[in-house]
């Protein structure tokens, strides 16, 4: 497939000669010998050196215009590969396929060598990767700052149906898209004391002296946006540690010392947390945060210093967002830079700091909200600490002088939580010390202002606003998914490429043109048909393609509820049991995704799933009928092969609890049609593709806030009151799935009917319900696909381009 239409000769020439070029001088191989990670990293090499011109380019025209920068602080990047992106963005994929092949080379091979930089766990750090792309297609002066991990999120081996974790190395065979900057570096201080000086003006300051000194590295990736339009930068930093200081020591003949003292700091780097919906508040996270913000924040001052002379114009020239407040130790280290290294006063550091600062929240759920004991804080940030309190105070101080004096209000908006031991709390400092606070969707935006945010959204009502995520169409439509693009291009014209926004909608009078939608279904079909290719190959189980393609691919976790498909699949293979003379629509059931490595109960569940899939796969009762398939080691790549064969997406969390998802919007771009509830984006979505195209059920979240004040989750009435999940919960109580060891499950059972938190049992007639409607839909394809069509042609609204461009003229203040 080509989002080119031309491929002229000579590019296809030169192509062919650069690559021979660089497999020969940079990676120092005969192409008669090369093995295929040579061509691989060949192949890059010659796509960097077209970035890196459009790069230089780039730079020069940011300088040159004094356009104002965006820097984008997050702790995942979650960027998949980059050879197939860069290419087509690049415009030279056509051209790289045809040169390689009169090298006797296949793109599609030499692409699948590509590691994953897993540099996230999930929705957060993928959304910083699409945010990062869309960025660079509008032209915005953008840096991307993080972490360097030397591993990124583990990989996922299923044992005998368990996750086991495994360490991913990335970086193994090096990484042809960066470049090392030693030279750009800069130290970070941990622990040691603050003391009081006075100046020779006779003006107070304090003097951070730090007990150890960690030294962060710069490793540049060029990020390039559609049709080359611009190409901005993901720095990333590494630890190392200083190399005076354990030269001293083994000097002093502490060899072992010397040497574990060098490992202490690296470690800083070493591993991305593989957890997604915790804060376990472990010291090397606080540590990781404070690195990489510190690295940032200098880089940055120091660029704009160099620019524009004075740090009083910062807030006009530059916009950070904070992604979580996962760097939100950001606002005092903000502080302290401007305070203590360039001598501002509290007013001047205040005013520049929150008129640069802004935050996005991901989450409300209380075990993922950030905080961070006191103490821990006082000993390795003691000047941050300080500075803290002064906010803290200044605060309330200024709150009393409006004549505010709520004793509980005042302890809701306190930066510290007195109640668990004294904590400070992320999420307030990042409120207090930003302009702006958005949330992910429409509803959850709602949901900041009516829960965890209410009394700060009280007292700053323009504060907090909402910017609903968005996808990047060129990975997850163009790439992903060709043949659904040819097609589209096909029908409405190539101007789709770069405007889908605005030509998806071109699309919609075909949904009721039969020759449209037999195409589109054949593309699919083809999806599928690798798909099954796919699953044959890794787990030799053959799935039909014509069955209906039901998938939930996610992080696990309680509140997205797999639980709730499982005992939906449980329910559908108890009845085609039962009867399997009906004409059942046939179904697979896919399920991927990873489990955070000490999150018991997911892990669970995972094991719960491979149980299911074992025992149902195995029982020539429901052969042809229901297939369940657990695919290992969910990630950006294998989403790319899955979300573009799937019929039905999953998106069917607990109302309320769901910032926003992006999958949800992925799949159906794609043509998938979804069963959902009234949370996240999923309410969106909706609005735009219509109630009849998709399949939503369940409790809202005012129901669902309703039965969490009244107490009611005890799910036993629930239970009593459905003989369907009665019997799906008695199987899996009673060993059916587990003949091994027929307890596994009591637990699990005997939780969800006494304390059902995120009421699966309450929802659980209702998605049965829908999903025999969702049947019911398939069996008529020419109201399945006209529905999937609208899909696709409805989704543009979702675009990151669109997201990008109300961060951009809403809170970043550019590109106007
Ligand atoms: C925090 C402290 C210590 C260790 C880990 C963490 C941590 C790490 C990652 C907490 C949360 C995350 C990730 C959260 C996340 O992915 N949230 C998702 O963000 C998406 C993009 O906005 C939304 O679409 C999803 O709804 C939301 O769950």
């Amino acid at each position: 497939m080509s989002t080119e239409s031309l491929v002229p000769a000579e590019k296809v020439a030169a192509f062919r000669a650069a690559v021979l070029a660089k497999l020969t001088y940079a990676v120092g191989k005969d192409p008669e010998h090369a093995f295929d990670h040579d061509w691989f990293e060949a192949i890059a090499l010659a796509a960097r050196d077209h970035l890196v011109d459009q790069w230089m380019d780039h730079t020069r025209q940011i300088y040159r215009e004094g356009q104002k920068r965006v820097y984008y602080l997050s702790l995942e990047f979650l960027i998949g590969r980059l050879l197939i992106d860069n290419l087509s963005n690049l415009g030279l994929l056509e051209v790289a396929r045809t040169a390689l092949a009169e090298l006797g080379v296949d793109l599609e091979h030499i692409r699948t060598l590509e590691p994953d930089a897993a540099l996230g766990n999930g929705g957060l750090g993928r959304l910083a990767a699409c945010y990062l792309e869309s960025m660079s297609t509008l032209g915005v002066a953008a840096h991307g700052y993080g972490i360097r991990y030397e591993h990124g999120l583990f990989r996922q081996q299923i044992v005998d149906g368990w996750q086991q974790e495994q360490t991913e190395n990335w970086l193994e065979f090096g990484n042809p898209w960066e470049f090392e900057r030693p030279e750009v570096n800069y130290p970070v201080g941990f622990c040691g004391a603050v003391t009081t000086q006075v100046d020779g003006q006779g003006v107070v300051r304090q003097a951070w002296e730090p007990g150890e000194t960690v030294r962060a590295i710069a490793y540049d990736t060029p990020i390039v946006g559609w049709r080359g339009a611009s190409v901005n930068t993901l720095r990333l930093w590494r630890a190392r540690a200083e190399e005076n200081l354990h030269l001293e020591r083994f000097q002093a003949g502490d060899h072992i010392g010397a040497v574990s003292e060098v490992a202490r700091a690296e470690s800083i780097s070493r591993v991305l947390y593989p957890a997604d919906s915790s804060a376990a508040g472990q010291e090397l996270r606080l540590r990781q945060e404070y690195f990489f913000v510190s690295a940032s924040l200098q880089d940055l001052l120091r660029r704009h210093l160099a620019q524009h002379g004075s740090l009083l114009t910062l807030p006009e020239q530059a916009a950070i967002q904070l992604n979580d407040t996962h760097p939100a130790i950001a606002v005092a280290e903000l502080m302290r830079l401007l305070l203590d290294e360039h001598g501002l006063s509290w007013e001047q550091a205040w005013t520049l700091t929150t008129g640069t600062l802004a935050y996005t929240n991901h989450t409300l759920l209380p075990e993922a909200l950030e905080t961070w004991a006191v103490a821990l804080m006082e000993r390795l940030l003691p000047r941050h600490m300080q500075i803290i309190y002064l906010i803290n105070a200044r605060h309330i101080d200024d709150l009393r002088g409006q004549g505010i004096h709520d004793f509980g209000l005042l302890r809701a908006v306190s930066l510290i939580e007195e109640e668990h031991g004294r904590r400070v709390r992320m999420g307030n400092l990042a409120f207090l010390g930003c302009h702006s606070v958005n949330g992910v969707s429409a509803l959850h935006t709602q949901l900041m202002r009516n829960t965890v945010f209410a009394e700060l959204h009280r007292l700053y009502p323009k504060r907090i606003n909402n910017k609903t995520n968005g996808i990047t169409f060129r990975r997850w439509l163009y790439q992903a998914n060709p043949r659904l693009t040819e097609l589209l291009v096909d029908t409405v014209g190539a101007a789709l490429l770069d405007a889908p926004q605005t030509c998806l909608r071109d699309i919609e009078p075909y949904a009721d043109k039969a020759a449209f939608c037999r195409r589109f279904a054949a593309q699919r079909r083809l999806n599928k048909e690798a798909l099954v290719a796919l699953v044959r190959e890794r787990l030799g189980i053959a799935l039909d393609p014509d069955a209906l393609f039901d998938v939930q691919v996610k992080r696990i976790h309680e509140y997205k509820r797999q639980l709730l498909n499982l005992l939906h699949t449980v329910a559908l293979y108890q009845a085609i049991r039962t009867d399997p003379s009906t004409d059942w629509v046939p179904r697979v059931k896919i399920f991927a995704g990873k489990a955070a490595a000490n999150y018991l109960q997911a892990k669970l569940i995972i094991k719960l799933t491979n149980d299911i899939a074992r025992t149902v796969n195995a029982d020539p009762t429901v052969r042809g009928l229901l297939k369940v398939v657990f695919i290992p080691n969910y990630n950006v790549t294998l989403a790319e092969s899955i979300i573009p064969a799937a019929d039905l997406s999953e998106q069917i969390s607990t109302a309320g609890l769901e910032a926003s998802g992006t999958s949800n919007m992925k799949f159906a771009l794609n043509g998938a049609l979804t069963i959902g509830t009234l949370d996240g984006a999923n309410v969106e979505m909706r609005e735009w593709i219509g109630d009849e195209n998709m399949f939503i059920f369940g409790l809202t979240v005012r129901q669902v806030e309703a039965r969490q004040r009244a107490g009611d989750l005890n799910a036993e009435a629930a239970i009593a009151a459905s003989p369907r999940l009665s019997e799906a919960l008695l199987a899996i109580r009673s060993g059916v799935f587990s003949p091994d060891e027929p307890a596994r499950y009591a637990g699990l059972v005997d939780g969800l009917s006494g304390h059902d938190r995120y009421m699966v049992c309450a929802d659980f007639d209702a998605y049965w319900n829908r999903q025999r409607q969702v049947d019911a839909h398939w069996r008529t394809p020419k109201q399945w696909w006209r529905s999937a069509v609208l899909n696709t042609a409805r989704m543009g609204w979702f675009s990151a381009d669109r997201a990008i461009g109300e961060y951009a003229s809403d809170i970043w203040r550019v590109l106007d």
